[in-house]
């Protein structure tokens, strides 16, 4: 399975396809299709199925799936900060049964850097905690 974004509606939704062989794939099931623009998908397979992060409206949602073909109702994992942060680009992760979420964060250059890095983590995809930024390098951009 891969996770993809597309505009073919005009607003940018995510989908999934699945192969077999790699070179045969199914008919994209739409995964994330609200109004906003989905992008940036990180698909993962978990214990209990699949979850996949993506970004939209400057925030990074997560939305799981135990089957691949129903998924559920997006959960908004980041929210804006004081400075009216973008969060884009998240890489998703899971290790011994937790996951770790990492994002480039825009934070404007007025504080020294344009982008840093920021992740955050949880037992259970549910709760998470908040952002531990991982590199605050003055005059320097960083970006997954
Ligand atoms: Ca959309």
């Amino acid at each position: 399975m891969i996770a993809f974004s597309s505009n073919i509606n005009g607003n940018w939704d995510v989908f999934v396809t699945t192969s077999l062989d790699g070179v045969n794939w199914s008919e994209p099931i739409a995964v994330a299709t609200d109004a906003s623009n989905e992008t940036d998908p990180s698909l993962i397979k978990t214990a209990n199925g699949y979850m996949i992060a993506y970004s939209a409206s400057n925030l990074i949602w997560v939305i799981s799936s135990t089957t691949g073909e129903d998924w559920g109702e997006p959960l908004q994992v980041t929210s804006i900060g004081d400075w009216g942060h973008s969060y884009v680009e998240p890489s998703l992760v899971e290790v011994n049964g937790s996951y770790i979420l990492a994002y480039s964060r825009y934070v404007g250059g007025w504080i020294g850097r344009w982008y840093e890095i920021a992740l955050i983590t949880s037992d259970n995809g549910v709760n998470w905690t908040q952002p531990l930024v991982v590199n605050e390098t003055e005059n320097f951009a960083s970006r997954l």
